[in-house]
């Protein structure tokens, strides 16, 4: 069998989604999530330019050996739109693989280790009682595990927070927005804000927060220490993970758990982390993290460390993507928790799937292979928007990180 057709596809169905599909000479697709939020043509012309003409002939039952081709043969590895580029290739092979062999995913990836995946949903909205409220109709949906973000009085927006969280989506105006930050004011704030959510809803609900890489190391380890009362399942993102050894510092000083990953590649990217025993949860993506195969690696890793995976799952990454993670998360001994968005309507019609949410937990699909398509005419109505993820000042003008 070989690859005779791999097309890119970008489109708009409310927010831009980079697609790879193969077609293989015996007429089976595979498909394949490229989405780089706010840099979705950087991803697209990076495959059409230099991968498609590289996988047209190729036999895609060699998965690894592709992988590897795309890897070490780039000669410039890592970075975020060579691994999306690549977790897309993977992601579509591991499809047709699938398909080949009549299975679902997960089947090929060892079986279920769990019958279902534990899902957290978004409390995002203004006010501490809409809070409240919107917490209470993720309970009332069976959700066992709920983010929780706060609006910080004085600023005037902050992030991940709406007016409806249900369809938070940073990624707006074709040029960057500007948003206003405090750290102070942030740090005075957000304790109360899970103190009250604790106290509401009891010891059994999972509270997890995201701190956005807006801290640093000792101002992460204060909020920690802040948060221990109110026992977080995770505190995500507290500060930039380029210094891999700044988790040292915070580590030294709260037991509230840690998870990081969002926006890693590689392997590379975690794995002082992980040896070190500076995280508890790793949330790197199939789509950034090098596919299905790269993705299953840094779990691995993360196994002998006990940490467990906790996979980004916002809605800008495509129902293809969430479909790929589900066939990990099923089937991987160290599995934490999945993060869990639901897209809008439209893009749900433009990539039909067969994962569907429970009670609390997403189940992935059984059908051959991963149980996702896109339906390319309707995408075809929806063309690609120039979309930019917003930038971040202090109340004094100085850039700091989003
Ligand atoms: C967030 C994301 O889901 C999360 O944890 O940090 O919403 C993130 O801001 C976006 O995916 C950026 O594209
Ligand atoms: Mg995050």
């Amino acid at each position: 069998m070989r690859i005779a057709e791999a097309r890119v596809i970008v489109t708009c169905p409310g927010r831009n989604f980079v697609t790879l599909k193969l077609v293989t000479d015996d007429g089976l697709t595979g498909v394949g999530d490229a989405t780089l939020n706010g840099r979705e043509q950087a991803v697209a012309a990076y495959l059409t330019e230099h991968v498609v003409p590289v996988l047209l002939g190729r036999d895609p039952a060699r998965i690894e050996d592709t992988w590897q081709l795309l890897y070490k043969g780039a000669y410039w590895r890592r970075g975020p739109v060579t691994m999306s580029a690549i977790a897309a290739v993977d992601t579509a092979l591991w499809d047709i693989k699938g398909k080949v062999a009549g299975l679902p995913v997960h089947e090929l990836l060892g079986g279920r280790s769990r019958d279902g995946v534990t899902v957290y949903g978004h409390a995002s909205v203004s006010s501490l009682d809409g809070i409240l409220t919107d917490v209470g109709r993720l309970v009332d949906q069976g959700y066992r595990a709920v983010r929780v973000q706060a609006a910080i009085p004085g600023l005037p927006t902050t992030y991940g927070v709406s007016a409806d969280a249900r369809t938070y989506e940073p990624a707006g105006s074709a040029l960057p927005a500007q948003e206003v930050w405090s750290t102070p004011r942030y740090l005075a704030h957000v304790p109360g804000v899970f103190e009250r959510v604790r106290a509401e809803f009891g010891p059994d609900l999972r509270l997890l927060h995201d701190a956005h890489h807006r801290l640093t190391p000792i101002e992460a380890a204060t909020l920690g220490r802040r948060l221990e009362p109110y026992a977080l399942t995770w505190l995500e993102d507290p500060v930039p993970a380029e210094l891999q050894e700044g988790y040292r510092l915070i580590r030294q000083h709260t037991t509230t758990p840690l998870a990081v990953g969002e926006v890693f590649n590689s392997i590379w990217d975690c794995q002082e982390l992980i040896t070190g025993q500076l995280i508890d949860y790793i949330r790197a993506s199939v789509v950034h993290a090098g596919g299905i195969s790269h993705l299953r690696r840094i779990f691995d890793l993360a196994h002998l460390y006990h940490v467990r995976s906790g996979s980004h799952g916002a809605t800008d990454l495509s129902p293809i993507c969430l479909a790929a993670a589900l066939h990990l998360d099923v089937s991987i001994p160290n599995f934490g928790l999945q993060e869990y968005m639901p897209h809008t309507a439209a893009t749900d019609e433009v990539f039909p799937h067969g994962y569907h949410y429970e009670d609390g937990y997403l189940h992935p699909s059984t059908t051959p292979g991963l149980g996702v398509d896109i339906d390319e005419e309707l995408a075809a109505r929806y063309p690609y928007r120039p979309a930019s993820l917003p930038v971040n000042r202090l109340e004094d003008g100085t850039l700091h990180s989003w």
